[in-house]
């Protein structure tokens, strides 16, 4: 039984040695990058079952990515070796702190992930999750990628799905492709992630999280964050009759056993989708820990972590976004992708904390 399984391209990372342009940096370090496999990772570390699926080449880059990912416990016995494709990297800036602008310098056109298609990618090594975590990163990386994101979120028996936006602007041909997909896929997955930043880039959405809800109704849970201020979900409750079962996915993945894949079932084509507010969301705001930012790269991955770690154990919304932030605070707090989240214990502790410890 595996609780959550991820899919999507990681790639080796190679971090400035120190702050400026990247015509200027003389040097880098190696990291791991891939916000799919960050979300592996920090469950895993967080003692959760999780897999991870992908393609990397047959190459040094390949065999890094795969030792360092199954070092956190993660299984990485699905992921496929391209003999003729590369692994994928990336070079980044250390770019402004509190801003998270900062130069990228993707290696990835033609790598071995981008060859991820329905045919090459082993359907069934995904469907034994409790949750199947997919972002919009995956979608913008080739047609083939973009087939597979679409038959993996088609409304057919399947686990539930969790999908992170995460717009990356210059993997996209422009942005309305990008607004376009990214908002189909958000609407035929069960759980969303998405930043308010990105609702306006992608979408043009500026009203906050009412508005986003109102644009993106169908999720069951949907989470709005709003960077160092906090972030908000939207619960559809019982009256929102969108689950099959009659209850909202929280129910569902609580008391879900570990090998099961139900069909999620959706609203019928052509029904107009039931209107959240009316239809008994509730909405929950949780602040964000104020913290030193060292680089906030990976600190989107790690909240979905956290929140899906809480969600997995059936916590209340509240407590999955407190969860969700103590995670991003541990990657804020680091310079690469990754860090060691809290134990399950400290973060129980943390989150339980009343409302004034939490701002
Ligand atoms: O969320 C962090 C990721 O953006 C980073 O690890 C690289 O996956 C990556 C991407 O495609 O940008």
């Amino acid at each position: 039984a595996v609780e959550v399984v991820t899919l999507g391209e990681s790639m080796v990372t190679f971090l400035p040695s120190r702050p400026g342009r990247l015509a200027d940096v003389p040097s880098f370090e190696r990291a791991i990058g891939g916000a799919e496999s960050n979300v592996a990772c920090v469950l895993a570390a967080a003692g959760h079952t999780t897999r991870w699926v992908s393609r990397v080449g047959a190459d040094g880059f390949g065999d890094h990515l795969l030792e360092t990912i199954a070092s956190y416990g993660v299984d990485t016995s699905a992921v496929q070796r391209d003999p003729s494709r590369p692994t994928g990297i990336y070079f980044r800036t250390a770019g402004d702190r509190s801003t998270d602008a900062h130069e990228v310098a993707y290696y990835r056109t033609g790598s071995a992930a981008s060859a991820m298609s329905p045919a090459t990618i082993d359907v069934q090594a995904l469907q034994v999750a409790n949750i199947l975590h997919l972002t919009g990163i995956t979608a913008a990386l080739s047609t083939t990628c973009l087939n597979l994101m679409k038959s993996l979120t088609a409304p057919h028996p399947r686990p539930l799905i969790s999908f992170d936006v995460n717009y990356r602007e210059t993997l996209w041909p422009n942005t309305t492709a990008a607004g376009d997909t990214l908002l189909t896929l958000a609407r035929n997955a069960d759980l969303v992630f998405v930043g308010e930043d990105e609702a306006e880039e992608a979408w043009g959405i500026t009203g906050g999280p009412t508005a986003i809800r109102e644009a993106l109704p169908e999720p069951e849970l949907l989470v709005i964050k709003n960077g160092s201020r906090g972030a908000t979900v939207f619960v559809r409750g019982r009256a929102g009759g969108c689950s099959p079962a009659g209850a909202g996915a929280s129910t569902a993945l609580a008391s879900q056993a570990p090998d099961s894949a139900p069909d999620r079932g959706r609203t019928p084509p052509g029904a107009p989708p039931p209107h959240p507010l009316r239809e008994g969301d509730t909405v929950t705001t949780a602040p964000a820990l104020t913290v030193d930012v060292v680089a906030p790269v990976g600190a989107g991955d790690a909240f979905a972590a956290g929140f899906l770690s809480a969600t997995l154990r059936g916590l209340p919304p509240k407590h999955r976004l407190r969860h969700g932030h103590l995670m991003a605070a541990a990657a804020l707090t680091t310079p690469g992708d990754l860090a060691a989240p809290p134990s399950r214990a400290h973060a129980d502790r943390l989150a339980a904390l009343d409302d004034t410890a939490w701002g």
